[in-house]
């Protein structure tokens, strides 16, 4: 197949997903990695890491002045188990990300979603997906070095994406 222009939406892309602690502590990762490698998506970046207050308050930068900033940052840097980042890489794969994971509050999530299947709380909604792709740039970034993400492609990439 061949390879969107970088930066053309709905291209291959990249996007960031991490299971945050309590999706971590919960088990939930094979099920999270399931969902993204069945629908054909392609894992090019993994670990396991506790994140800084740096660099939580980074990744949730834009949202600094809300009531919950604190406690959001409390929540992804506490170490209890760590956040498992990972790139994911191809078509469409910001706005599919997204959809997978289902609405920010897990009530309001569809059931089927990862939020609407796993969670109650939107303060334990245990994952996190990019919602652009400039936010995909700056996070894939924020995490990962260039070294730890990999071009790699899958052997039946025809028969994912072939269109007529
Ligand atoms: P998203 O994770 O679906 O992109 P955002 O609005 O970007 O949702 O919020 C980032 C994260 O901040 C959420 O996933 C959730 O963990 C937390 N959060 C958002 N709104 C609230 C809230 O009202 N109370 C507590 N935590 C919240
Ligand atoms: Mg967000």
């Amino acid at each position: 197949f061949r390879r969107a222009a970088a930066g053309v939406r709905g291209g291959v892309e990249r996007t960031f997903i991490a299971l945050k602690p309590d999706g971590t502590q919960r088990g939930l990762l094979g099920d999270v990695i399931k969902r993204f490698e069945q629908k054909g998506y392609k894992l090019v970046a993994i670990k396991a890491i506790v994140p800084s207050r740096a660099l939580a308050e980074k990744h949730y930068e834009d949202l600094k002045t809300r009531p919950f900033f604190k406690g959001l940052v409390s929540y992804m840097t506490s170490g209890a188990a760590p956040v498992i980042a990972m790139v994911w890489e191809g078509k469409d794969v910001i706005r599919q990300g997204r959809r997978l994971i289902g609405a920010t509050n897990p009530l309001e999530a569809q059931p089927g979603t990862i939020r609407g299947d796993y969670c109650i709380s939107v303060g334990r909604n245990i994952i996190h997906g990019s919602d652009s792709f400039e936010s995909a740039e700056k996070e894939i970034s924020l995490w990962f070095g260039k070294s730890e993400v990999y071009d790699w492609q899958y052997g039946n990439a025809e028969w994912l994406y072939a269109d007529n």
